[in-house]
């Protein structure tokens, strides 16, 4: 797994660490604000009727002031002790601020949706666009923030081998296991039960059993939970009038190249038509029934930014995640990993002419395939005229 920032020296000799924690502050206060700026300038190409409204110009605040507490590190001293700690308690607050920025940006969507009706433009098509673009950034800024504060934050974690959030052998049985125990104690309490699970290993290229590759905890757990969650909520309403239901499948192989995970349930499956808009943050986007007691009845999977999100934690690492629907039958999610740290390098959004494009034409699309049925934005295909 390779950043611009990853080594971690040997946290027992003092001066080596100072050494690596001068580094990642000159490295950190360049690189963050460069990452912010490049997507303000795509937040500022949005259409004017997203753009304007209260959460999103509330976001763009937040983006506005954090650049302006890294950049007031410019001439900072970096061999000044207090500069660096400074620093560090800066990161925790920027980070603290971008909390919400998910559900900031999607009550943008509603106070959109609420105020203009949206014409048939390829509106969709780029708030899709930017969406995946600035959610992507977003997880890329959140490591790299994580990284330093844990790190060379106050309290160093000991004994452990993660380094930050990463972890060079994560046993990914382990985090899988954890995932669907987790998801299954929020299924029982919201349906009273829940299907099993079969997980099985394959390790065909090793001598041992047990999967281990270097990645982020984490980001794999919030992956799998939300493909388990879906996965149980749809078998459970299939099957709901049956004495029994069936179990999910969890086949888990590293290849030479791929660490692939398929998870494999009988929920009764998806039209092919309805897996781009599971995927789609304008279709996903619904106004919440307002639940205080949100504990005891939040519903399982509410089909949110979850699946959207995870592909994007899998696509930072240059993996994927997929679905496979049989309708009427079932559904397999498939995430991606590579194996090797050196393949995983970061996926980032680059801000140029052809992104600046992507945003320019807001005329109605004209597809170059004759099925005229295809919504828009729904489908990768035709490009606009
Ligand atoms: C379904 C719908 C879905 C989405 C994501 C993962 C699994 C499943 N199963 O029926």
């Amino acid at each position: 797994m390779s950043m611009g920032h990853r080594d971690r020296q040997h946290v027992s000799d003092p001066s080596s660490r100072d050494g690596s924690e001068k580094k990642s502050f000159t490295f950190l206060r360049n690189e963050l604000p460069v990452r912010l700026a490049n997507i303000m300038k795509e937040i500022n190409l949005l259409p004017k009727q997203l753009l304007c409204m209260p959460s999103v110009q509330l976001v763009e605040s937040w983006y506005e002031q954090s650049f302006e507490e890294l950049v007031a590190f410019d001439k900072a001293d970096c061999t000044d002790q207090t500069v660096l700690e400074r620093f560090c308690d800066t990161l925790i607050k920027i980070r603290n601020r971008h909390n919400n920025v998910v559900e900031t940006m999607a009550q943008g969507m509603l106070e959109m949706k609420e105020t203009h009706c949206i014409e048939p433009t390829n509106f969709d098509c780029q708030i899709q666009y930017f969406l995946d673009r600035f959610y992507l950034s977003r997880i890329s800024i959140r490591m790299l923030i994580s990284q330093h504060t844990l790190v060379f934050g106050q309290t160093l974690p000991e004994n452990v081998r993660q380094i930050g959030s990463i972890d060079p052998y994560c046993n990914v049985l382990q985090v899988a296991e954890d995932a669907y125990e987790n998801a299954r104690f929020l299924c029982e309490q919201y349906y009273m039960t829940a299907p099993e699970c079969n997980f099985i290993c394959l390790n065909p290229h090793e001598k041992v059993k047990e999967i281990l590759i270097t990645y982020v905890p984490s980001h794999l757990y919030h992956m799998l939970f939300e493909l388990i969650k879906n996965s149980m909520r749809a078998v459970v309403e299939k099957h709901e009038d049956e004495p029994s239901i069936p179990k999910l499948d969890l086949m888990i192989c590293k290849g030479k190249e791929d660490v692939t995970f398929k998870l494999s349930d009988q929920g009764g499956g998806i039209a092919r038509s309805e897996v781009d808009v599971l995927f789609n943050y304008m279709y996903s986007t619904a106004p919440r029934p307002p639940s205080p007691n949100s504990a005891s009845n939040t519903p399982l999977a509410g089909y949110g930014y979850g699946l959207p999100l995870s592909r994007l934690y899998a696509k930072y690492f240059n993996g994927d995640l997929r679905l496979n629907s049989v309708e009427g039958y079932g559904t397999d999610a498939t995430i991606y990993l590579k194996v090797f740290p050196s393949d995983a390098s970061e996926l980032l959004p680059v801000y140029n002419k052809t992104s600046r494009n992507k945003y320019d034409d807001v005329s109605v699309p004209i597809s170059d395939w004759s099925d005229s049925s295809q919504k828009n934005g729904l489908h990768s295909g035709p490009a606009k005229s």
